[in-house]
C-alpha cells in the first residue's frame, strides 16, 4: 500500500517513517503548495490538509498512490488555557529557532501554575477514492522549567510525559515511538486499515 504524506514538517516525516514501516510511502513534494490549515480543531485542520493534497496530487501527481496522510498536531498547555494547540506551528512567528519559541512559552507560564500539558495528533487519511477518516492520539505529561536536550522537533525539549524524568528531547527516539500522540494515532490508524474500513 503506497500512501502519499501530505506534510512540509520534517520531523513527523521522520517519525512516520518509523512508525508507519510496512508502508510504501511517498514524501509532499518539495515544490508542491503548502495546504492551508483555517480551522480551529486539529481535526478540521487535518482533514482539510488531506483533502487538499488528494485534489492536488489527483491534478499533478507524478506516481500513482492509494491514499493520502495528512497530520494536525500540537501542545496543549493547561496554564495557557490549551495553548498555543491548534496554533502550535504558528506560535512565535518571530523567532526563528525552537529554542527561542521553548523558552518564550515556558516563560509565559506563571510561577507556581498547573504545568499540565499534552501532545495531540490527529491524522486524516484521504483515499484516492472515497470519504478520508480520522485516527488520533494523545499524551499526557508536563511542562519542563527548560528546554532540555536536542532529540526529537519542536516542543520536545520542553515537554516531560507522564512516568518520566526527562523531556521528549532527553529521551531516545524508540521510547517517544512507544507512546507519543503520534504514535498512538498511527496505531489507531493501522487498526483501521486492519479492520479493512479503508481502503
Ligand atoms: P504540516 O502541516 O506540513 O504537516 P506543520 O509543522 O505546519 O507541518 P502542524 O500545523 O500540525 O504541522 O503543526 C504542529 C506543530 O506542533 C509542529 O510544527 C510542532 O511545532 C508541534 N509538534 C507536533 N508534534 C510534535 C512532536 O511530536 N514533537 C514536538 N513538537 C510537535
Amino acid at each position: 500500500m503506497k500512501i502519499l504524506l501530505a506534510s512540509s514538517n520534517q520531523g513527523k516525516l521522520a517519525e512516520f517513517r518509523q512508525l508507519l514501516d510496512g508502508f510504501e510511502m511517498v514524501p509532499w513534494p518539495t515544490d508542491a503548495p503548502s495546504l492551508p490549515e483555517t480551522g480551529a480543531f486539529f481535526q478540521d485542520n487535518a482533514l482539510q490538509k488531506a483533502e487538499g493534497a488528494r485534489a492536488w496530487w489527483l491534478e499533478h501527481g507524478l506516481e500513482p498512490v492509494d491514499g493520502v496522510l495528512a497530520d494536525d498536531s500540537g501542545l496543549c498547555v493547561d496554564a495557557l488555557w490549551g495553548g498555543p494547540g491548534v496554533l502550535s506551528a504558528r506560535f512565535a512567528p518571530d523567532l526563528a529557532s525552537y529554542r527561542d519559541k521553548n523558552h518564550r512559552l515556558l516563560a509565559m507560564v506563571p510561577d507556581g501554575a498547573d504545568r499540565s500539558a499534552r501532545f495531540v495528533c490527529v491524522l486524516a487519511y484521504a483515499p484516492l477514492q472515497g470519504e478520508p477518516f480520522t485516527a488520533s492520539g494523545t499524551v499526557e505529561g508536563s511542562l519542563a522549567f527548560a528546554h532540555r536536550g536536542d532529540g526529537g522537533f519542536g516542543y520536545d525539549p520542553i515537554f516531560i510525559p507522564d512516568g518520566f524524568d526527562q523531556t521528549f528531547g532527553e529521551l531516545p527516539a524508540e521510547t517517544k515511538h512507544t507512546l507519543s500522540h503520534r504514535a498512538r494515532a498511527c496505531a489507531a490508524l493501522r487498526e483501521r486499515f486492519r479492520l479493512g474500513v479503508n481502503p
